[in-house]
C-alpha cells in the first residue's frame, strides 16, 4: 500500500516486487515514462481506468513478458510490472519528465546486502566522510554513480530523512 512520505522502501535480497502504477489523476493529465534504475522489470499487464485487483491479475502475461527498464504509464490508465530485487544498493524509480520528479513522481528502493562477493556492494571509499549520515551515505555512494549524477539533491533529501 502506498503512502505519502519520504521513506525508502526496503527490500529483501532476491525478493519479487510487483507494482501497480496507476495514472488516473484528475489534475495534470498526462502520461509518465517511469524508469527504474538498477533492474529490468517485466511488464505483466496494462489497461485504462482503475486497476482491478480481483479481475486484472487474470490478464497478466506470465509467458515471456517484455523486459524493460522504462515504461510509459498512460494518462487515464495503469501498468503492472514485476522485478526481482537481486541488485543490492539504493535504486531510484522516477518519471523521466524532469519537471515531474519534484512533484513526487519518484521513489527509492533499498535492496539489502548479502554476504557473498557477487551479492554485496563493494567496500566504501577510504576517504568517505564519516560525519555524514554514515549508513545511508555509504549505501548511496556505493550503489550508483548514475543516481548520484542525476538525482543527488533529491536522493539525499529523500534518504537522509528516511528511517530504514
Ligand atoms: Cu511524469
Amino acid at each position: 500500500m502506498t503512502s505519502k512520505s519520504t521513506k525508502v522502501k526496503k527490500l529483501k535480497f532476491n525478493s519479487t516486487v510487483e507494482m501497480v502504477l496507476q495514472n488516473t489523476a484528475s489534475l495534470g493529465v498526462e502520461s509518465h515514462p517511469m524508469h527504474l534504475h538498477g533492474f529490468d522489470f517485466h511488464v505483466l499487464a496494462q489497461g485504462f481506468g482503475n486497476y482491478d485487483p480481483i479481475n486484472d491479475p487474470k490478464k497478466f502475461n506470465l509467458v515471456n513478458p517484455q523486459a524493460r527498464n522504462t515504461i510509459v504509464v498512460p494518462a487515464g490508465g495503469w501498468i503492472v510490472v514485476r522485478f526481482q530485487a537481486n541488485n543490492p544498493g539504493v535504486w531510484l524509480m522516477n518519471c523521466h519528465m524532469d519537471i515531474h520528479v519534484p512533484w513526487g513522481l519518484s521513489m527509492a528502493f533499498a535492496v539489502e546486502n548479502m554476504p557473498t562477493p557477487s551479492t554485496m556492494l563493494p567496500p566504501p571509499l577510504g576517504d568517505l566522510p564519516k560525519s555524514l549520515a554514515p549508513n545511508l551515505l555509504e549505501m548511496i555512494v556505493r550503489s550508483s554513480t548514475l543516481v548520484l549524477a542525476c538525482f543527488t539533491h533529491m536522493v539525499m533529501k529523500s534518504l537522509l530523512s528516511a528511517r530504514i
